[in-house]
C-alpha cells in the first residue's frame, strides 16, 4: 500500500482526487495550501510542484500533478473499488477523453466565471463581461451534460466513476458563484444522490476543516 499524501485547497479542483481517494477507501493525509496567501508560488512549494497548482499527489514521496493523470492513477490502484467502468483499446481512450474534457474545456470554462479576476486585474470590469461570456459557453456545456444524464443518473448510467466526481465540482463550484440550476434537472439529481454519498461527505468535511483554518487565519478568500 503507497503512502498517499495529497495537497489541496478548498472549493478548487483538488477536491475531486479527495473524494475519488474516499470513495477508494484509500488511507491517504491532506495537506492544506494557502492560495490565497500564495503558498503555492513559494520554493518548497514549487520543489514538489514547479506548476504551483493543487491538486498534486504524492505517492511514496513522488509527485504527481494534473487530475487526469491523478485520477486515472487512484482508479488503477484502487481496483476493487471500480472508479472508472472497465475497459480498454478505444473505449478505455473514451474514458480518457471524458476526464480531458473535464480538465481541458470545463474546468477553464468555470475560472471564467469563478475566477474572471483572472482575465481582467479589474473585480467590476470582470464580473461585467469575463464573467457573463463564461456564463454563456458554461450553458452550451451543461446543456449537453445534462443530455447525457438522461439516462442516467451517472455518466456512465447506473455506475459511478471520478467523471461523476468531476462534475460535482464543476457543478458546486458554478452554483457557488450564482450559476443556474433550475434550466439542468438531471444534473440537480446528479448533485443530489451525489450529497448523499457518504464519500462525497467525508471529502466535503476534509474541506470544511480547512475552510475553518483558513478563516481563523483570515486567508480564506470565500467564492463571490
Ligand atoms: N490542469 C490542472 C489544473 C490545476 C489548477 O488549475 N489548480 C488550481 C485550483 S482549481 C490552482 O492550483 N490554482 C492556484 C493558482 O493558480 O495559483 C489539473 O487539472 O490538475
Amino acid at each position: 500500500m503507497s503512502d498517499l499524501k495529497l495537497f489541496v485547497a478548498p472549493n478548487t479542483c483538488a477536491r475531486v482526487p479527495t473524494i475519488a481517494l474516499e470513495e477508494a477507501g484509500a488511507t491517504f493525509e491532506t495537506e492544506l495550501i494557502r492560495t490565497a496567501a500564495g503558498q503555492q508560488q513559494t520554493p518548497e512549494f514549487l520543489a514538489i510542484n514547479p506548476k504551483g497548482k493543487v491538486p498534486t499527489l504524492l505517492i511514496d514521496g513522488a509527485p504527481l500533478t494534473e487530475n487526469v493523470a491523478i485520477l486515472t492513477w487512484i482508479a488503477d490502484a484502487f481496483p476493487e473499488a471500480n472508479l472508472m467502468p472497465t475497459a480498454s483499446g478505444l473505449e478505455k481512450l473514451k474514458q480518457t477523453a471524458d476526464l480531458a474534457f473535464f480538465s481541458a474545456t470545463v474546468h477553464p470554462t468555470v475560472t471564467r466565471i469563478a475566477m474572471p479576476i483572472k482575465f481582467i486585474p479589474d473585480e467590476k470590469a470582470s464580473f461585467e463581461t469575463v464573467r457573463p461570456l463564461g456564463m454563456q459557453d458554461m450553458d452550451k456545456i451543461m446543456k449537453m451534460i445534462d443530455a447525457r444524464l438522461e439516462d442516467g443518473p451517472w455518466w456512465y448510467g447506473d455506475q459511478w466513476s471520478i467523471v461523476d466526481g468531476y462534475l460535482y465540482w464543476v457543478w458546486t463550484r458554478c452554483l457557488g458563484v450564482g450559476y443556474p440550476d433550475a434550466p439542468f434537472p438531471n444534473i440537480r439529481r446528479h448533485r443530489e444522490l451525489s450529497d448523499a454519498r457518504p464519500a462525497v461527505q467525508r471529502a466535503m468535511a476534509r474541506e470544511e476543516v480547512n475552510i475553518e483554518t483558513l478563516k481563523a487565519e483570515g486567508n480564506y478568500m470565500a467564492p463571490k
